[in-house]
């Protein structure tokens, strides 16, 4: 897509704690960040390794036909493994034993204990292998949130969405290739909920999306050892350019009281835009009170109110100075 505007994630060496905390975190911009030591994994997590200290342990994983994993249209289905069985299977281009096709593409976005309740947390359910990765001293442990494995097949897409909580994506092997689309962009990104509805970033359909062509694309290709800072918000895209195990790390840059209880993923609206978001439904099913001239209209002056009101004025020039 030729008239989309690009970007390079800036990439920052030799990242310490001060530096983090001055130079990359206030910026709110997502940054590759190169040379931060993230522990023994680097070397040891083999294949066999990982599959013979992960165990027996099942994982529920995403299994897909094709490793563009669809959204919209279902085309994954859950399937449970032993962890170390899922690594091996992951890892190969082709499967002996399948759930759909001998080349089927799995997926691993590990959960917590019981996972509607709690958020995955490496310590607790790969104690064996935690001890390999080491957190980066970036945020103050109190607003640790969760640590989230997140195996590939080579070429597994997942589909471009944001979440609630500040991030950090330790890519531990394989390269993996990272498109993020700021928050400010959100009006072009076509969003049902979490995720935006265009799947295929990189030739999407222009007559079905004619606005995606407006977002600024940020793109960075993470190689083992690399961290990505993704800010909260920030949409991202991963493709797996080849197998890859990396890990994110979520921690809470809000008020702890600001977000859902009942969100292990990290990933439900915090309170109150929850509230401003029911608000709006409220406020759009007493416009459907007035004739459609009428609701059209005031739907117009209430987009001109919330604007007026609620856009960030240094934000905006932001967006108008792209
Ligand atoms: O690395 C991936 O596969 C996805 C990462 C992700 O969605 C995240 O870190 O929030």
């Amino acid at each position: 897509m030729e008239n989309q505007e690009k970007v390079d994630v800036p990439v920052f060496s030799a990242v310490d704690q001060e530096l983090f905390e001055k130079d990359i975190y206030p910026l709110r911009k997502p940054a590759v960040l190169k040379g931060v030591p993230l522990g023994p994994c680097l070397e040891k997590w083999t294949v066999d390794y990982l599959a013979v200290k992960g165990g027996e342990r099942e994982v529920k994983i995403h299994v897909s036909s094709v490793p563009q994993m669809d959204f919209l249209h279902k085309n994954f289905v859950y399937r449970t493994l032993p962890f170390g069985e899922f690594v091996h299977r992951a890892a190969a281009a082709e499967h002996q034993e399948f759930f759909i096709s001998k080349d089927e593409s799995y997926y691993l976005r590990s959960l917590g204990e019981d996972a509607r309740k709690e958020p995955a947390d490496l310590k607790k359910q790969f104690p064996e292998l935690a001890n390999d990765f080491h957190i980066p001293p970036f945020f103050d442990p109190k607003q640790f949130f969760s640590s989230v494995f997140r195996i590939s097949s080579p070429g597994l897409q997942l589909w471009t969405h944001y979440d609630v909580m500040d991030n950090l994506l330790a890519q531990v092997t394989g390269r993996k290739r990272v498109v993020l689309y700021s928050p400010q962009d959100a009006l072009h990104l076509y969003l049902s909920g979490d995720k935006s509805e265009v799947l295929d970033i990189d030739s999407p359909d222009l007559e079905q999306y004619p606005d995606f062509v407006k977002a600024r694309r940020y793109e960075c290709v993470l190689q083992p050892g690399d961290l990505l800072f993704i800010p909260a918000l920030w949409f991202h895209n991963t493709l797996a350019l080849q197998f890859g195990v990396g890990i994110n790390v979520f921690w809470r840059n809000l008020p702890v009281e600001s977000y859902d209880k009942k969100d292990p993923y990290g990933n439900k609206d915090p309170l109150a835009a929850l509230r401003a978001l029911q608000a709006v439904d409220r406020a759009l099913a007493t416009l459907d009170e007035l004739p459609d001239d009428f609701r059209d209209f005031y739907a117009r002056r209430m987009v001109l109110r919330i604007q007026s009101r609620a856009y960030a004025s240094q934000l905006a020039e932001t967006v108008q100075g792209k």
